[in-house]
């Protein structure tokens, strides 16, 4: 669905929103089906926390990078109504999508409990700034239902800490605890927040339940203070190629692919892309060009 413009509002007003029934049942139903191609599904876990002890060792150790083996979770990455926030909330349509990960918790495995903090801290080596111009877009993209058990996410509107200076990125445990909100709802909510607000993982209130979270950031283009994954590092891995031949342009635009138009293209770079990635469409890039192995054309 589109995100509301008093949704966006609330973003810079409050430092964030949540919006339910943001994805489309089958975008939903279809990622979540793909969970299980990286993931332990929350039954087979639960039957024996013991055969997956990785999720015991860190509160982070069920964060994957973007890409998955499935285009079916790669596809929400770049879910149209996504990009239409992201352009809205950023005002520009010269925009990156910088950061892609997708959460998953499992009840018990470790204590999930944080602090507050402010996320900007590995997002940007400055600070944001408090006149809220050149924000960052961060999101929540909830892909199992989330209640007040299942370790919500909690976040403090930014009334409460006005007076906190923004260089100020942690707070004690326990601060702000009586101000903070749950971020519940149903798979398929989104969350939409500010890299300045002091926010903060819980921990699970209820045995034998889990969460599953894709978080997707965004900046505008050419803020070179900002950002956290190089995606040129992440195209070895399952799952990239067939996203960037998926794609169309717009998409493929936000994680750095040159444009139509651009100076980079011509007879060898069209040519040795296409060989690169099987399949794909360059035409809107320059036309038809036939890619032909050991050919490499001027
Ligand atoms: O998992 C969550 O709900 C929030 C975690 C978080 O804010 C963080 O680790 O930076």
């Amino acid at each position: 669905m589109r995100i509301p413009d008093k949704n966006l509002a609330e973003v810079f007003d409050r430092g964030f929103t949540v919006v339910e029934g943001f994805l489309d049942k089958t975008t939903l139903s279809d990622a979540q089906d793909a969970l299980w191609e990286i993931y332990p599904r929350p039954e087979a876990y639960f039957a024996d926390p013991e055969a997956h002890p990785k999720f015991a060792k860190s509160q982070f150790a069920g964060l994957r990078f973007f890409p998955y083996p499935s285009w079916a979770l790669n596809k929400v990455t770049v879910y149209p109504d996504l990009i239409d926030a992201a352009e809205r909330f950023l005002r520009t349509t010269e925009i990156d999508c910088y950061k892609i990960e997708l959460w998953a918790k499992y009840a018990g495995a470790i204590d999930y409990d944080q602090h507050h903090h402010r996320d900007y801290e590995n997002h940007t080596i400055v600070v944001p700034r408090a006149d809220q111009l050149m924000p960052q877009m961060t999101c929540f993209i909830l892909l199992s239902d989330v209640t007040e058990l299942d370790g919500p996410t909690k976040a403090v509107p930014l009334e409460k800490t006005r007076q906190v200076p923004i260089g100020v990125t942690q707070t004690e445990m326990g601060d702000f605890f009586e101000d903070e909100v749950s971020v519940t709802g149903p798979a398929g909510t989104i969350l939409i927040y500010k890299t300045d607000v002091f926010h903060r993982g819980s921990n699970f209130k209820a045995p034998g339940r889990s969460r599953f979270v894709m978080p997707i950031d965004f900046k505008p283009r050419g803020w070179r203070w900002q950002g956290k994954l190089a995606w040129p590092d992440r195209t070895l891995n399952p799952g990239w190629k067939e996203a960037m031949v998926n794609m169309t342009p717009r998409q493929r635009d936000l994680f750095g692919w040159p444009p139509a138009g651009d100076p980079y293209w011509n007879a060898q770079t069209l040519s040795d892309v296409a060989l690169r990635y099987p399949g794909i469409d360059l035409s809107p890039y320059g036309g038809q060009v036939r890619a032909t192995a050991g050919l490499n054309p001027a």
